[in-house]
């Protein structure tokens, strides 16, 4: 299947990935309710068609993070992309800087911060938990400085890891040594097994030091998932804002008193985000939550959005609606699952197509415009209708 859609990458993906991993991207936590209403959610709201405007140049570049950028998107963290594929995380940083947009690479990696800056010249971004373990929290810090880290994303809506059943059933987390049912399971793709055994045993490179978080990327990541910090509070918000010189922004916001404490604090900005619906089931979808957070935090504080991303379309609503740039989660998982760094690419060119096509069907000629135009283009569902 010569894929159209990131959907399409989905199903490619699927095919491609041992159960376990494409369940562990895929899956959200409890009901999935959460992670179903990010992307229903964005079906509440139309965009408005404008015929016959005068043809003017497009221009998709967006200002975000304190920079004007090619597209109004960027990569997110996800963690553990080097088991999708070898060098996972290497191959999605290369299709981005190859796109000129952002990555930010997730604290449970394969690949380190060094191993990306020995590939790219580019801005990198790192996702950071904060670790009750404050010595390793700091060598994490000095890591993302001497890689001249641009952004430094703080994760604050997982202090404790959500239930996500598919990961429960599938024993995703017990999944720390190679055992003979393992085996047989991993062989069912044996594409991916061929690829990931030429790479020996992956490991979290970040902790991959510490012993004590043990051997193999998921008994690492299941012990270092157990040291994030479980009373993180704004007073340590406080003092990573007072340390991090860099640019820092709060990911995981869903309120707007939370957002005003984020930008009170100082920080650059907040990622709007329910963690893909992997955390908290039964929170607001993210493109519910922007409004009234846009309306809370003014017009010059950074908003990016994630959740559920998976149409130009979609992106054009977080913008319309209040978002400055929109982060790719699961979207880019998919396409570099499927078919690596090329997919990635993929995903980023079939997104880039749809915001032009749908801006231009729109007419409108570029991401400034679609923001300064806002709700008279983006419009809740129903509160645009004309009763005769
Ligand atoms: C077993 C490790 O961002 C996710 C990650 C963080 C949780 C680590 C769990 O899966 O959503």
């Amino acid at each position: 299947m010569k894929p159209v859609n990131v959907s399409d990458y989905r199903e490619l993906a699927r095919r491609r990935l041992p159960k376990i991993f494409f369940d562990y991207i895929d899956g959200g936590s409890f009901d999935e309710v959460t992670m179903q209403a990010n992307r229903a959610d964005f079906g509440d709201f139309e965009l408005k068609q404008n015929v016959l405007v005068d043809p003017k140049p497009q221009d998709l570049s967006a200002s975000y993070l304190g920079m004007r950028h090619p597209l109004p998107f960027m990569l997110g963290p996800v963690g553990f992309l080097g088991l999708y594929t070898g060098n996972g995380e290497i191959k999605a940083v290369r299709a981005a800087h190859a796109a000129n947009i952002p990555f930010c690479l997730s604290t449970f990696s394969i690949a380190s911060l060094t191993d990306l800056r020995a590939q790219t010249k580019g801005p990198l971004h790192f996702q950071l938990y904060v670790l009750e373990d404050r010595t390793l929290c700091e060598e994490l810090l000095v890591a993302a400085e001497q890689a001249g880290v641009d952004t430094l994303f703080v994760t604050v809506d997982t202090a404790i890891t959500g239930i996500r059943e598919r990961d429960v059933r599938n024993g995703f987390r017990s999944l720390t040594r190679m055992t003979p049912g393992l085996f047989a399971r991993l062989s069912l793709r044996p594409r991916w097994l061929a690829e990931m055994a030429l790479g020996g045993v992956p490991s979290v490179r970040a902790i991959e030091h510490r012993p004590e978080f043990g051997r193999g990327a998921l008994e690492q990541a299941t012990n270092l998932s157990r040291g994030i910090d479980k009373t993180l509070s704004w007073k340590d918000l406080a003092w990573l804002r007072e340390r991090w010189t860099g640019k820092l922004v709060v990911k995981g916001v869903l309120s707007a008193d939370d957002a005003v404490k984020a930008r009170g604090i100082g920080c650059d900005g907040v990622v709007i985000s329910n963690h893909g619906g992997r955390q908290l089931d039964g929170a607001s979808s993210t493109i519910r939550s922007l409004t009234g957070i846009r309306a809370s935090v003014g017009p010059d504080f950074c908003l990016m959005l994630d959740g559920g991303i998976r149409r130009g379309t979609d992106i054009i609503k977080a913008i319309g609606l209040g978002a400055d740039g929109v982060m790719l989660g699961r979207a880019y998982a998919y396409g570099l699952s499927a078919a690596g760094e090329h997919g990635v690419a993929g995903v980023i060119a079939i997104l880039e197509k749809e915001v032009s096509v749908s801006l231009a069907l729109m007419g409108i000629a570029s991401i400034d415009e679609l923001k300064a135009r806002g709700h008279d283009v983006v419009i809740a569902r129903g509160t645009s209708m004309t009763l005769i």
